[in-house]
C-alpha cells in the first residue's frame, strides 16, 4: 500500500508516541545507598541519565541497610525514617522534609516506603507542586509501592513530610519525558523513510494485473 504523506505523518506521530513510551525507568534506591547518603546534607543521584538531587530540611540525609530518612540529631528523633510535625510544643522533635529535584522533565511513577506503625497510625504525605501542571498530594498509611504516575517538570519539587508519626522512603521510581524536539525529529525522519518508500515502488498499483 502507497504511504502517503498524510498516513505517513499519522504513522510517524503514532511511532513517535510509541518511542515516548519506551523510555527506560530508573530506579532510585534510597535505603541502603549508605556510600552516597552517609549523613550530608543534600545528595545528587544519577540512574539512567537523569539526576535527582535530595535535600534535607533539617539535619541530615541518613541511609541506612534498611530504610532511609532524615536525622535530625534532636533528641528522640528516628535516625532513619521520615518524622512527623511534632503534636505539642513540648516534643522534642523537629520537623523534617525531603525534597527531590529533577534535572529534567520526568513521570514521576511510583515510591516504596516502609516502617509505618503496625496499627496504621503512620500518615505518610507527598506535596508535587510548582512549575508543572497543577499540584499533586497524598497520603499513605501503609507499607508497599504507592503508585503516583505523574508529570513532574525539571525543577519542581516533590515533596515527603509526615503527619503523623514517621516511615521510611527506601525508593522511587521514574521515567524521562522525552523533548518535544526529540519526539519530532523521529517523527519526521519516519516521514521521510515513508515517502522514500513510497518514491521507490511508484508504479506498483498501477502495474498490478487486473
Ligand atoms: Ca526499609
Ligand atoms: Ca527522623
Amino acid at each position: 500500500m502507497p504511504c502517503f504523506p498524510t498516513r505517513c505523518v499519522l504513522f510517524s506521530c503514532l511511532a513517535g508516541a510509541c518511542l515516548g513510551t519506551t523510555a527506560r525507568a530508573a530506579v532510585f534506591e534510597l535505603a541502603g545507598n549508605v556510600a552516597a547518603i552517609d549523613d550530608v546534607s543534600s545528595a545528587a543521584l544519577t540512574v539512567a541519565g537523569i539526576t535527582a538531587s535530595l535535600g534535607a530540611s533539617t539535619g541530615t540525609l541518613n541511609s541506612t541497610t534498611p530504610n532511609f530518612g532524615i536525622n535530625a540529631a534532636v533528641l528522640g528523633d528516628v535516625t532513619d525514617e521520615i518524622d512527623a510535625v511534632p503534636a505539642t510544643a513540648s516534643d522534642d522533635f523537629t520537623a523534617e522534609a525531603l525534597t527531590i529535584v529533577f534535572d529534567q522533565d520526568v513521570r514521576f511513577i511510583s515510591f516504596a516506603a516502609d516502617s509505618f506503625a503496625a496499627d496504621g497510625s503512620t500518615v505518610a504525605r507527598y506535596t508535587f507542586s510548582g512549575p508543572g501542571p497543577g499540584s499533586v498530594t497524598g497520603v499513605v498509611s501503609s507499607a508497599g509501592v504507592q503508585s503516583v504516575d505523574t508529570f513532574l517538570a525539571a525543577g519542581q519539587p516533590a515533596v515527603f513530610t509526615a503527619d503523623v508519626g514517621a516511615y521510611s522512603l527506601d525508593r522511587f521510581t521514574v521515567i524521562a519525558v522525552p523533548e518535544p524536539g526529540g519526539l519530532l525529529a523521529a517523527g519526521l525522519t519516519l516521514t521521510l523513510w515513508g515517502l522514500r518508500r513510497r518514491s521507490a515502488f511508484p508504479t506498483r498499483r498501477a502495474s498490478t494485473p487486473r
